[in-house]
């Protein structure tokens, strides 16, 4: 069926969510952004727009791009369409009116270029009450070390979705010793090739599978700072 064909206040909402993924895999970004207003109109929360239609999709493409089916273009494609996704679910996400309650500096490690995870954290994050100093991708041990001096957060994120840079994740936490400065800061991993042994074995405080577990993960690790403070 033709986008044409296709009026997207007749679709049920669960085929309006199988449009999206459908779209997102074709890399169609003012068709995602149409979708997600269209969602956000049926009173969808942008969270739930978020999974079902965006990461759902994201998903899909991950598959098929492990499988050989999609390639590089492709995949940029999607992932140019899940950021135009993003950007209008951005604001929304971030108004939920909550109070300050703590800081984080995140980014993507050196050697990685991934950040459609890393920016929905930080989307998360900020939702959530964090004030989020993000780095981008493709950071060094310096522009790690950097930030932190510079914003003193309570919190250091770092991202990585591939098996040869998830090892850089070491090399910051042990600089982080080097400099003494381990004990004063949360250390916080997440992305796709991660799991709670690896967070362990590089001295991580935690591993964080998504987003919603990231703000949970950051949310109790401040309680336990805030008790110790006090
Ligand atoms: Co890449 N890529 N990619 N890629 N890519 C993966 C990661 C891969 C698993 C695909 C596959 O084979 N199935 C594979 C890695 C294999 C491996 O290492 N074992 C892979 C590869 C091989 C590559 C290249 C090497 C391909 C090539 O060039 N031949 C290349 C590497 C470039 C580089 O980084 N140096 C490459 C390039 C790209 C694109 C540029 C085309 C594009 C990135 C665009 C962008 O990010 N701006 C891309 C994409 C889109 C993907 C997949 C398809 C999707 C990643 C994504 O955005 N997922 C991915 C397949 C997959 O992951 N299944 C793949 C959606 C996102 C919401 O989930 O990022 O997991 P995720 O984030 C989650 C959690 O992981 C967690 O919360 C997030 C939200 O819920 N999380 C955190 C993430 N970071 C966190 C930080 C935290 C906490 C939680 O801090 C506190």
């Amino acid at each position: 069926m033709s986008e044409e064909e296709i009026i997207l206040s007749e679709l049920s909402l669960d085929d309006l969510y199988e449009l999206m993924k459908e779209d997102l895999y074709d890399g169609l970004a003012a068709e995602i952004e149409e979708e997600v207003h269209e969602a956000l109109g049926r009173g969808q929360q942008p969270y739930e727009v978020l999974t079902n239609g965006l990461v759902a999709g994201m998903e899909i493409v991950g598959n098929d791009f492990r499988d050989g089916i999609l390639f590089v273009p492709e995949v940029l494609m999607a992932a140019k369409a899940m950021k135009a996704g993003m950007s209008i679910l951005r604001p929304l996400l971030a108004e939920t009116g909550a109070e300050k309650i703590g800081s984080m500096v995140i980014g993507t490690v050196k050697g990685d270029i991934h950040d459609i995870g890393k920016n929905l954290v930080t989307m998360m994050m900020e939702g959530a009450g964090f004030e989020v100093f993000d780095l981008g991708i493709n950071n060094s041990v310096d522009s790690y070390l950097d930030a932190i001096e510079k914003h003193n957060p309570d919190i250091l994120g770092m991202s990585a979705l591939l098996t040869t840079t998830m090892p850089y994740m070491k090399v910051v936490i042990d600089a982080l010793k080097e400099k003494g400065i381990r004990k004063n800061i949360i250390v916080l991993v997440g992305g796709a090739p991660l799991n709670d042994a690896f967070a362990e074995a590089i001295e991580a405080d935690a591993y964080c599978r998504d987003a919603a577990v990231a703000v949970d993960t950051a949310k109790k690790f401040m309680k336990i700072r805030k008790g110790v403070r006090a």
